[in-house]
Formats: structure tokens, sequence, C-alpha cells
């Protein structure tokens, strides 16, 4: 049969299980990612698992998320990621060396790989034709102690790209227009595979802000080929001997078919508060615009910022406006800096943050109250930038640029500035020596630990019969955003459970905590596409620590419902949609799961004698790592 690119990757790395999409496979992983705010708890786990050395070819952890260092509490964190990176045979990426994604595709991504990232936007190593995937910290554990991965069999769309982009359209519209299509749960339980005779015209940077906002699709990851562009970056980086010329099969069968003529493309943004809320920009023509952030794994490369600098180069921003720029990595700056390109921002108005998330996840940067903010980021959730209010749009640099200049957002039609297609620079400065390489021995190495690292305690297994009350109701495409925040104060009690969990869902009720605390345990009912976003395990790890057991939504996103599995929660589906609308907070249901088993369904009773038929579309395995009390307990049961 002819292949896709992503069935081949995954053929080639398949462990067990049945290559049919829907079907359990379990594929070896070859690299491993984390970033501080997952990495804690991942290297938590990683210490519990017990093993004196990483098995993957290369793990490596960055610190870019949160780099305030506000309080002893990040830099122990950070103390501790670089020490349990040298004991146990982990690269480990300084705070303010860049952002994971962005410095994972500069320095170790490699095209046919496979790499797991304790972080949705994994999939942009995707852009080098890596086989990338977000996951939670816990999987990522286990990938480093040499177990293999397990996800659904993706189905695979073919994403076919004709002519090329246009004008002032950039690659941020490729994806934008994409999520116009398929929306936030468009692509669940599929892989974005990109092909056509538009790709060619595409640098891999460009490629990896496709392939990373395809986690707004809630796809499983999204990937490009490797050709001559995969060629010349790598050989840029001083990495051409980690190319590989990869495609699919000539007339290779995909599961669906969607055609984006790229000369068609217009400059586009999405509205508060999702990111498949896309406009034209010359739909939002007068918008004043507050604040302009330019930077995040989707949009801070090398090109991203000459488009920028092109575009503000002898000009000032608008009097009205505030222009916030994180360039992705320390190479990125250290090329803008040597072509001038950084003073052409820094001339016209713009701020200089350091190169991390910043902004993007609320650690600083956020927009006055009900200001608007024009980003060049992946997410746009309610809340997210850290003001309640504030109006988040999501664009290319290029129209962030524009945003800038005039104050407002204009219609890209009296753009006069014109902004040359994206080139690679002529040299690229290696910043390898920045990063810590791990001693060939580790065993001397001590783990330092601050006083906010709290060890995971372990969960009890699930029982046979449960009553459990509605704890909150929520609506669709709830994000982890929704139910664990971020933000400079909250991120920096990542490596404590039971003070993180404080938090849990107090942005959408704040008596969530007081009323799961006084109910002992309870269930959560949501819509569709539940736990959307991030990768974020402290999303069903909190929820657990307060007493949630199972959470029974219409249905759910791929990488959360992988974490409730990880850590004991039952995810269940409502039968009959209807269900929901009879359901309130309060209710009470009984469950009897001694019949739970693969491919049967089951049904709780209301108090009220009614039954409530649900599914799920768990596997044997699964269940038994849910009836053990979470993934951990599992694996510690089979060693015994
Ligand atoms: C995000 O963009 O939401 C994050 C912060 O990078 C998360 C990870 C996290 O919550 O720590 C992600 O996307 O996985
Ligand atoms: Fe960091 Fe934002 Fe990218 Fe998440 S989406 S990894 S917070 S830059």
């Amino acid at each position: 049969m002819k292949q896709s690119l992503t069935r081949k990757i995954i053929a080639a790395h398949l462990v067990e299980g049945d290559m049919t999409p829907g079907r359990e496979v379990a594929i070896r992983i070859d690299q491993t990612l984390t970033q501080d705010a997952t990495g804690t708890m991942a290297y938590l786990q990683w210490e519990a698992i017990g093993l004196p050395r990483v098995k993957t070819e290369l793990s490596v952890s960055y610190v870019d998320h949160n780099t305030l260092q506000m309080g002893f509490r990040n830099p122990d964190d950070h103390r501790y990621l670089r020490s349990v990176a040298a004991k146990y045979g982990i690269v480990f990426s300084p705070p303010g060396t860049g952002i994971c994604h962005q410095l994972h595709l500069e320095n170790f991504a490699v095209p046919g790989k496979t790499l797991i990232g304790s972080d949705s936007h994994t999939p942009s190593a995707g852009g080098i034709g890596s086989l990338a995937m977000g996951a939670g910290g816990l999987s990522v554990a286990l990938a480093m102690a040499g177990e293999p991965y397990t996800i659904t069999m993706p189905k695979v769309f073919k994403i076919r790209l004709e002519g090329e982009l246009t004008g002032h359209a950039a690659a941020k519209d490729v994806i934008l227009h994409l999520l116009g299509i398929l929306t936030v749960k468009g692509g669940v339980g599929a892989v974005m595979e990109y092909c056509g005779p538009g790709v060619a015209s595409l640098s891999v940077p460009e490629r990896a802000t496709i392939t990373n906002m395809g986690a707004e699709l809630g796809a499983t990851t999204s990937i490009f080929p490797s050709d001559e562009q995969t060629r010349a970056f790598l050989a840029l980086m001083g990495r051409e001997a980690d190319f590989t010329p990869l495609a699919a099969d000539d007339g290779a069968e995909y599961d669906r078919e969607i055609v984006i003529d790229l000369n068609a493309l217009v400059p586009l943004a999405a509205r508060p508060h999702m990111p498949d809320l896309v406009v034209p920009v010359a739909e939002l023509d007068g918008l004043v615009v507050d604040q302009v952030a330019i930077g995040s794994c989707t949009n801070s490369s090398y090109s991203d910022l000459q488009g920028v600098a092109q575009v503000l180069a002898g000009e000032h921003i608008a009097p009205n406006t505030d222009l916030l720029l994180s360039p992705g990595s320390k190479q990125v700056l250290k090329m803008l800096m040597a072509e001038g390109l950084l003073d052409q921002i820094l001339d016209a108005g713009g701020r200089l943050l350091e190169c991390s998330c910043g902004p993007c996840i609320g650690m600083g940067g956020s927009p006055t109250s009900g200001g608007v903010s024009a980003r060049t980021f992946n997410r746009n959730f309610e809340g997210r930038s850290g003001t309640q209010d504030g109006q988040v749009y999501l664009v290319s640099p290029i129209t962030a640029a524009f945003c800038a200049l005039h104050g407002r957002f204009t219609d890209p039609a009296g753009w006069t500035k014109a902004v040359s297609k994206p080139s690679l620079p002529s040299s690229a400065p290696s910043i390898r020596h920045l990063f810590a390489f791990p001693p060939a021995e580790g065993s001397e190495v001590e783990v330092l630990r601050g006083p906010n690292i709290v060890a995971l305690s372990p969960f009890d297994r699930l029982p046979d019969t449960m009553e459990l009350p509605v704890l909150i109701k929520v609506g669709d495409n709830i994000t982890t955003d929704h139910i664990m925040p971020a933000g400079a104060a909250i991120t920096a009690l990542r490596s404590n459970i039971p003070a993180i969990s404080r938090h849990v869902f107090e942005r959408v009720d704040k008596d969530f905590v007081a009323r799961a605390e006084a109910a002992g345990q309870g269930l959560i009912l949501g819509g569709d596409n539940y736990g959307q976003g991030s990768s974020r395990e402290h999303a069903a790890l909190a929820p657990r620590h307060l007493g949630v057991r199972i959470v029974l939504a219409k249905s759910f996103a791929r990488i959360h419902k992988a974490n409730l599995v990880n850590f004991g929660i039952l995810p269940l589906v409502l039968a009959d949609a209807a269900d929901y609308d009879t359901l309130g907070q309060g209710d009470v249901l009984h469950f009897d799961l001694t019949t739970l088993a693969a491919g049967t369904p089951i049904a709780a009773k209301t108090a009220d004698g009614r039954r409530i038929e649900m599914g799920h579309d768990l596997t044997g395995n699964e269940i038994a790592i849910i009836k053990a009390g979470g993934l951990l307990n599992y694996v510690n049961d089979r060693q015994k």
C-alpha cells in the first residue's frame, strides 16, 4: 500500500498494535523534551520510576515558561531541573536561552525521528519532518524510561498546498485559514500532513508556524516532508548530517483531503476568545489596538522578526500602542543584532523582553483593562493574557507590525510597505555552548530541591461503586486554562499539587474548590471538546487531588483525556447529548463500575432513579490504569 509520511514513521517505530485508525498503537520514542512549567512534575514522576539514566537517544529540559523568578519558587525549580538533568543524562537549556520549540527546531529536531514533549506545541518539530507530539509529563517520564508511547492510531488528513504566498499573507494565515475550516476540534484524532507543490516555497520556520498551531485544531500532530528546504535549514544550523529526504509515496491514501490555494490567502486574524474565530484583517479595519506582542513558539523565528523590522524600519509605532518583542532564541536575537534589525525594531519604539514564552502564558505583558492586544501567538483563550477582559487577536508578525505602526487594525489593501519573502540569514551563530550537556556519569550528582517542590502522594484505586455529585457543569470547548489557570503566580506552584489545587476552575467559579472539598469526591460535567489546549497534566492532577473521580462530557480533547487516564480519572461520554441538559450542578449520580470494560457502555442512576447512559472509547489497558488509580500505580504494580 502507498503510504503517507505519517504512517511510514509510525510503522518504522511500531512496537505493538494495529495501524487501523482508532486502534491503539505503541511506538518507540527517540527524543523527549520538557519545559519548566510541566517539567518539574515530569521529573518528580521520572524519579519515582527509579532508573539511573534516561533511555532515549536525546532528552532535553528547557526552561522558558516561568523565568520571572519572583520569590524562591521559580529559581528553586530551575535549580532542581538543572540537577536532575545532570544526574540522569538530560541536556539542560537554562532560562533565557529561548523557547523550547524554537530551540528544539534549531538544535535537535531530526527528520523521521519521533519526539514527545510535555507541551502541546511540540508538533512544531513537524516543520522539519519529525513526528512530534504533545503529551502529559508522566507519559514523557515513561518515554525517558524507554517505554513505548501509546496513542490512538490517527487518521491522516492530506493538506495540499498549491501556489505561493503573495503580498502580505504569511504562514500564520495558512494555519488560521485551516482553523477557520476545521475549528478547534476538527483535527481531533487526525494528523495534518502537508504536501503538494506549495510546500517547496515554505522555509522550515514557516512550516513550523503551521505545524505548531495545528495543536489548536486538536490534531495529534502535523508534519511536512523533509526536502531541500529542510536541508538548507539544517545546513544553516550546522547540522546537515541530520538531513534525510522524506516524503509520502506518490498516490498515498489519506482519510480526507483539503486543498489550500496559497495565492488566494489574505492576512487573517482570530478574534477573542478562540483560535478558530477567524476573519480577514480587512474586516477589523479601524479597531484600535492598545498592545502588540510579537513572539511565542508560533512566530518568533528570524524570518518572522525580519518581516517586522522591514515594516517598522525608519518609522515610529503609534503613540496609543505598546509593542513587546520576545525573540524565540538567543540565536534569533543574535542574528537580528548582527543585521541591524533589532535596532530598527527598538528605534521604532519596541520593547525587548527575554527570549521566553513571556506574555503568551500571561508571564508579564498583560494588556490594559478591556484592551485590544494583537498577538502573534497561538492561543487567545479568555483571561490567558493575565487580563480577564483583555481582547486578544491572533495575527501574523506582519499584521502585528502594521497594527503597531497604525495603532489600529487597517485594511491590508492600504499597506504600502512591501515585505520581502521570508528568508534564512546567510549565516547563523551557534549557541550550542549555552546548553548544559550532562556528564557521562551522573550517580554522584545531588538533586537539589526547594521547599515548594512537594513529592506526589499516591492516589487510591477506583472503587467499584461510587455516589458522585456533579461538582460543576461547564460548556463546550473548555480549555485547560479554564480548569487550571497559568500566569506568574499560579505557574510558580506547578511543583506543589496541594497548593496549586486551590486554583482549580477559579476563573470560572470561585467556589469550586470549597464545594469539591465539602463533597469529598465528585464529577465534572462537560460539553464538547473538554480539556482542549495545553498539555498541562495539572488540569487532571489537581482536580484528582480535590476528589474528582469522573469527568462526564460530550467529547474530549486528546492530550487531556490521556492525562485524565494517567491520574486515574474516568473519562466518560454521554450517550445521549440531551442528558447534558437534564443534569445540573448538585445532582448525585450512582455508579456501579463492576462491569467497566473496553467496548462496554455503562449507566449511572440519578437520585430519582433515572438512567443516564454513557459510553467511552477506553482500551483494556486504559481501564486497568484507571482502576489502579493511575499510571504510576499501574507501572509499580507491574514491577512487583
Ligand atoms: C501553553 O501554551 O498553554 C503551555 C503553557 O505551553 C502549555 C504547557 C503548560 O501548561 O505548562 C502547553 O501548551 O502544553
Ligand atoms: Fe510557550 Fe506560549 Fe508556546 Fe506555550 S504556546 S510553549 S506558553 S510560547
